[in-house]
């Protein structure tokens, strides 16, 4: 699905433009020569015990980002060194040797242990070596690693290698740089078996931009688009009718007559993470903004607009009707104000509602129900996109859909034009906290 030039893109992104991993396991287990037959293609019949940082180009795997090597040696001199160089690590490569059991023992004994106790990140892939010499009769990797994956979370893969028969060996690098680059943690709950919280919102974030008609489904024509903006390729029609039987086979719900559901579309990308592709729902996050803990970036829910101290910043006519089509939509009593519960649903696209804490929580007026006003809500979203003291959340604009980008929503007013504007507009709601003004829009 997706292209190599449009996962660099993404990779860059996530702000990782060089990947460390640093390889570690028992004496013999064969760290030296997996990194020597990765670099040479070839079995060194001879080999340093530590092998100097070896440096993959970023043309080596499709993600196009170069990788740097760090052999290690566990001698118990070595160890501060060992430390600082799996602390300095974006991924950890940890060996065994399937020809000695006592070093597989040791994963669960000793170095997984250890590397909990340095409190390491970092995802652990581990590998076992020599594969060549394994024997026949031993039972398979899935259920030997099976009870190890279950204690040990941090474990992204495991896999087995042979540097003598060079069977597998950029395998277990790929899998390292793909640990980095397209993490599980962030997007999925192994334990639960579920999408986590936090990726939930943002993919509903995606699919309500996607969803240009707001019917609560992705129709073909809108599937095509997400797909060309995502991989900058289109579907054919054959592969959107397909991705639509998959999605009905396994989950009636996610698709109606209009299309693609909202469930379906979560349901697609569960199962592109089940199935190891992970790489597709980072790119298709990375490339409506978020970062690798699943935020949108910065820049796009900083205030970019500069004020001069006399200045007050006031909304585009065109940002307060998306803000009050979004009061509307939410405004599911109709009754003119946002109840606690509605602001919750408001906020569901966002990581967390950031108005239940302060600044914001107690600085526009509530009605007695405890419902938000339009002015009250127009008021704390100035306040947050433009605040008095630097530092922003996501915002309902940001959040939901508003596109265009921050300082198209908003343009600076002198204080003089300001008191000239007063007098021609009746209503201006200003906020508590900030020097903000929110006014309605301009009406002739
Ligand atoms: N048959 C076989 N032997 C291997 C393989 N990989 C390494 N060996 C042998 O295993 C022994 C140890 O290999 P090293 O690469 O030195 O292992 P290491 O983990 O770096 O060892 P230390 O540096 O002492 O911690 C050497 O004799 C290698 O030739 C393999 O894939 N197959
Ligand atoms: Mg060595």
């Amino acid at each position: 699905m997706a292209g190599a030039t449009s996962l660099a893109a993404a990779a860059n992104l996530a702000g990782k433009s060089s990947v460390r991993v640093v390889v570690i396991g028992d004496p013999g287990t064969g760290k030296s020569s997996l990194i020597v037959a990765l670099a040479t293609e070839q079995f060194p019949e001879n080999v340093p015990r530590v092998m100097p940082p070896t440096r993959l180009p970023a043309d080596y795997f499709p993600d196009r980002v170069p990788i740097t090597i760090i052999d290690t040696s566990s001698s118990p001199e070595q160890k501060p060194k060992l430390i600082a160089e799996c602390q300095a690590a974006d991924a950890v490569v940890l060996t065994y040797a399937c020809d000695r059991p006592a070093t597989l023992e040791r994963l669960s004994s000793f170095w997984l242990p250890e590397l909990r106790r340095l409190q390491l990140k970092a995802p652990v892939i581990v590998v076992g070596c020599k594969l060549d010499l394994r024997d026949e009769q031993q039972v398979s990797l899935e259920q030997v690693m099976a009870p190890i994956m279950q204690s040990f979370r941090e474990i992204e893969t495991c896999i087995e290698c042979s540097a003598l028969r060079q069977i597998q060996v950029p395998e277990v690098f790929y899998y390292a740089q793909k640990a980095v680059l397209h993490p599980t943690a962030p997007l999925f709950d192994q334990e639960l078996q579920a999408l986590k919280p936090r990726c939930v919102r943002a993919l509903k974030r995606i699919f309500i931009i996607c969803d240009n008609d707001k019917d609560g489904a992705l129709s073909d024509v809108e599937l095509n688009e997400f797909q060309v903006r995502c991989f900058n390729a289109p579907l054919q029609p054959t592969e959107i009718s397909g991705v639509k039987r998959v999605v009905q086979e396994k989950m009636p719900e996610g698709v109606n007559e209009s299309g693609l559901t909202l469930t379906g579309f979560l349901f697609l990308h569960a199962l592109f993470i089940e199935k190891g592709r992970l790489e597709t729902t980072w790119t298709v996050l990375r490339k409506f903004g978020y970062d690798n803990d699943i935020k949108l970036r910065d820049d796009l829910i900083a205030m970019p607009i500069k004020r001069a101290p006399d200045q007050t910043l006031e909304m585009t006519s065109e940002v307060v009707d998306f803000l009050r089509g979004i009061f509307n939509m939410f405004d599911i009593d109709n009754d003119g104000a946002l109840l606690p519960t509605e602001l919750e649903d408001l906020f569901s696209t966002a990581p967390e509602n950031p108005w239940i804490s302060d600044p914001y929580k107690d600085c526009a007026e509530k009605n007695v129900l405890g419902g938000l006003s339009l002015e009250g809500f127009l008021s704390k979203e100035i306040l947050m996109v433009a605040p008095a003291e630097p530092g922003s959340g996501e915002t309902p604009i940001s959040c939901v859909s508003w596109e265009p980008g921050l300082e198209e929503s908003l343009h600076p007013v002198s204080q003089a034009e300001e008191a000239d504007q007063a007098t021609k507009h009746e209503k201006a709601a200003s906020c508590e906290l900030g020097q903000a003004i929110c006014r309605q829009p301009n009406t002739p």
